[in-house]
């Protein structure tokens, strides 16, 4: 069988919708993995079911996709809000934050995608800058929100020789789309950077003691005509394909 590539959308409070953007799901589909959406759950008055349905989720899935989206609540690294910060989405939080550290628990691929990133980095112990441009204190900042369309490769990463992405990608150079105002601050202590911009803004993430447990700053989904970015998700479905094959013990 294919594996089963679970994805994270985004519920949009105010129209009630769940929502996701096509790349996502067509990236793993080029890959050869079958896409299912995960909605995050509401809240309910009784948490153990609805860590429970988490629980059922991780259990149908082979590998873990965790998609863009809003700032995460810093709350869950110790902080108050920045004035600076962009929208928060609690559902989404709580939710991913508990499928993620499930997904790791269970020896599952995960891959994050810039909030993704991020996200993964807050779950196993690390934090983010709330707003790169007032907390970074660099002097030396490169542009991050480009002014360009969201396929075009705008700012340079270097990517670390010897990383699992350096591997994957086997290039130390890779041009990347840009749309992030937070940022990678305090690595959380299993995962190492796998590429950094000029500024010396963390770009990717990575453990090198798993299958598959990478987060990248840029969005790979809106760039998926340049080879590089289908090879990453390439290598995330077909560390899920090891999970379905059984050669991870599940
Ligand atoms: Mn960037």
């Amino acid at each position: 069988m294919k594996p089963t590539i679970g994805i994270t959308c985004d519920f949009d409070w105010e129209s009630g919708i769940f929502q996701l953007k096509p790349g996502y799901v067509e990236g793993v589909y080029r890959s050869g993995g079958v896409p299912v959406l995960i909605p995050p759950l509401s809240c309910s008055e009784d948490s153990d079911s609805r860590l429970d349905a988490t629980g059922e989720i991780i259990n149908r899935i082979h590998g873990l996709l965790l998609s863009g989206g809003q700032d995460v609540h810093p709350s869950y690294f110790g902080e108050q809000p920045h004035t600076a910060i962009g929208r928060v989405n609690p559902l989404r939080d709580q939710m991913e934050l508990s499928l993620c550290l499930q997904a790791v628990k269970a020896g599952l691929p995960v891959f994050g995608i810039c909030r993704g990133a991020q996200l993964l980095n807050i779950a196993l112990g690390g934090d983010i800058y709330q707003d790169i441009a007032s907390q970074s204190g660099e002097k030396g900042l490169i542009c991050h929100n480009q002014p360009a369309p969201k396929w075009f490769g705008f700012h340079d990463v270097r990517v670390r020789e010897g990383s699992r992405l350096h591997q994957i990608l086997g290039t130390d150079k890779l041009s990347v789309n840009s749309f992030h105002h937070q940022a990678v601050r305090r690595l959380a202590p299993v995962l190492k950077p796998a590429a950094a911009a000029a500024d010396g803004v963390i770009e990717a993430v990575e453990s090198d003691n798993r299958p598959f447990l990478i987060g990248v700053q840029w969005h790979p989904e809106c760039m998926l005509d340049d080879p590089y970015m289908l090879k990453l998700f390439e290598a995330f479905v077909q560390a899920a394909g090891d999970v379905e094959g059984g050669s991870h013990g599940r």
